[in-house]
């Protein structure tokens, strides 16, 4: 049985990483890390322990790893990539500074670690199509040299320590439950947001700008199973591509338009995001996650779009 601390349960994935890893290992084996400030409240409050664990301070960290017996920890304390530009200094010391807390924890005590890394982890000298595993990798954000960074960092530990660290480049997520905040790929739940609320909406991102995407149920699965992988077959570690579509601001307007036939969008490019976006990848090869994991992604853009609409609806958004 795993003993699980979440770092950052309360921000866009660790809410509903939370609540899964709980459905899977039992609620007292899932302990919900948090800062002052993002208390957790209702189901990630009930459904199991939580602790106030902020990445920054290594011996509270510590201490809540001897309390709850912690194995394994999902590391997802970041400031997104547009925040990050504003405060590049505490993106590093979340990122980076943050990590080699994690990292001696997990030395000292065993540990097993996910962390997240990015699409913003590449840069505008990186194949942009089909984006290889092993390439390029010359991020101009704070953001992607501090994830250039962890991976680094992760990997180096793994070979001298043998900590068993694990990761993979997340694309833009959507998802119905927590907002992102502070992201260049936040346009494509924003959208939703307002086709549902019946608004016009205003797009920062150009047309013909493509990102890679991934629906947060995907995105879920692939943290449970890169982390349940045979170490066996990793050939690598951090972090794996992995990515379940692509697209650009015309092809979300049209997959949404088909199911809300009155939505209307315009354009307002944001120049900072359009920036950041306009040095990331249009779409990532994640061949090596499919042969060494077994990665699989099963929603499409139209499958997500049908999906994500009837759940903001259900919801009253
Ligand atoms: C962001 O836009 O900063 C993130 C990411 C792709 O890492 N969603």
């Amino acid at each position: 049985m795993k003993n699980i601390l979440v770092i950052g349960s309360t921000g866009q994935i660790g809410s509903e990483l939370t609540v899964r890893l709980r459905g899977l290992y039992g609620g007292a084996h899932v302990v919900a890390g948090y800062v002052h400030g993002a208390e957790p409240v209702g189901e990630l409050l009930e459904g199991g322990p939580s602790a106030v664990c902020d990445v920054t301070d290594g011996e509270g960290l510590a201490r809540v790893v001897r309390q709850y017996s912690v194995d394994t920890v999902y590391n997802l304390a970041a400031l997104l990539s547009v925040v990050a530009e504003l405060k590049p200094r505490l993106a590093w010391k979340i990122g980076v500074d943050g990590l080699w807390n994690v990292l001696e924890v997990a030395r000292e005590s065993g540990l097993s670690v996910f962390t997240p890394s990015s699409i913003g982890a590449f840069g505008p000298g990186t194949p942009p199509d089909h984006t290889p595993q092993d390439t390029i990798q010359r991020p101009r954000t704070i953001y992607g040299i501090s994830k250039v960074t962890m991976e680094l960092i992760s990997d180096y530990y793994h070979m001298r320590y043998g900590v068993d660290t694990r990761g993979v480049r997340f694309p833009g997520l959507i998802s119905y439950v927590t907002p992102p905040g502070g992201g260049t790929t936040d346009y494509a739940v924003d959208i939703y947001y307002s086709a549902v609320r019946g608004e016009t909406f205003s797009c920062p991102i150009a047309k013909g700008t493509y990102m890679d995407m991934m629906y947060m149920p995907d995105a879920l699965n692939a943290c449970v199973r890169l982390m349940e992988a045979d170490p066996a077959r990793l050939l690598h570690r951090n972090s794996f591509n992995v990515t379940a579509m692509s697209f650009d601001p015309d092809e979300v307007y049209h997959a949404i338009k088909a199911l809300c036939p009155d939505f209307k969008m315009e354009y307002q490019v944001d120049a900072v995001k359009q920036a950041i976006a306009s040095s990331w990848p249009n779409s990532l090869d994640d061949t090596c996650a499919r042969e060494e994991w077994d990665w699989q992604p099963h929603f499409d853009l139209p499958a997500m779009t049908a999906d994500l609409i009837s759940r903001l609806r259900q919801r009253g958004v």
